[in-house]
């Protein structure tokens, strides 16, 4: 079945960032709450936009959270040393996001993953940059799923993140990272593709309807994961649908549960 990974919880959001400035806990139980009840089956925890305040932001945060954790944590940063810390904190076996191929990401990260057991989100970018092709994403995603083998992280614990660009810009986007992750999930059956999708209409109106039509193309392709708001109930019930459609919901029994809840109507 199709993993959510709840967004909700980045101080890149207004509202989040201010409970973290005056130190709310009530306003961050409740959403992580929320995204739990809403279906998400991982809290993506990111601190990165207060420059200089990062380390204890995560840290408050993740003993925030904690306690009312139904499920693991997505430990959101580029910092190892902050992944460090966030990882002797929890108690369920978090997802690491991320790494990439830029060289002093790479070689800072590879140390902290050896020894660990976890899940981790692979970005396919390089110092060259964003992928410029399907082949480009497809030889960064080999290049992730080797190296991260080498030092025994199976390949089903490893979740690619191809990178969504917008369309607005090249209207080849969409089928570019589309043929890609086809790609990547023929070479590599057990392995997850994850990431977020809203860049793909970055400069276009009435977003969301692209979003939702493009998340159901992705689950096409393979993709089984996603970064998202889990209170969005739209694409949620459109993930929910499609997961059933593409055969990878037995019985029927995830879209009926999500029927019951109320969370997929017409
Ligand atoms: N891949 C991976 N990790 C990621 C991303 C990705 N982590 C961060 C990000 N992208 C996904 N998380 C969010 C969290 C919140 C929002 C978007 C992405 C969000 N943005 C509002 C906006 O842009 O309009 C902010 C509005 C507000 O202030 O509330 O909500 O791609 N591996």
């Amino acid at each position: 079945m199709f993993q959510v990974i709840g967004e909700r919880i980045n101080t890149s959001r207004k509202l989040v960032q201010a409970a973290v400035v005056q130190r709310d806990a009530d306003y961050i139980i409740e959403d992580v709450k929320k995204q739990q009840d809403a279906g998400a089956n991982y809290i993506d925890v990111n601190a990165g936009a207060r420059i200089g305040h990062e380390k204890e932001d995560m840290k408050w945060l993740i003993d925030t959270i904690q306690p009312v954790a139904t499920i693991p944590l997505t430990l959101d940063s580029p910092d190892p040393a902050i992944l460090e810390m966030a990882f002797q904190m929890v108690e369920k076996i978090p997802m690491i996001n991320s790494i990439s191929l830029e060289k002093d990401r790479f070689d800072a990260m590879m140390p902290f993953l050896e020894k660990k057991e976890c899940k981790v989100i692979a970005l396919c970018m390089d110092d060259s940059g964003m992928p410029a092709s399907s082949n480009d994403i497809l030889n960064r995603a080999i290049t992730l799923v080797e190296e991260l083998n080498k030092i025994n992280i199976p390949t089903a614990s490893i979740y690619i993140d191809p990178l969504v660009q917008p369309i607005s810009t090249d209207s080849n986007k969409g089928i570019m990272v589309l043929a890609a992750v086809r790609a990547i999930k023929a070479r590599f059956p057990q392995v997850h593709i994850t990431g977020g999708l809203s860049n793909i209409s970055y400069g276009l109106p009435q977003r969301k309807i692209i979003n939702r039509t493009f998340v159901s193309l992705m689950m096409a392709a393979g993709m089984d994961s996603a970064i998202i708001d889990p209170l969005d109930s739209k694409i949620m019930a459109t993930i929910g649908t499609a997961d059933m459609l593409l055969g990878r919901d037995d019985f029927c029994m995830g879209y009926l549960k999500g029927v019951r809840s109320g969370m997929i109507k017409s």
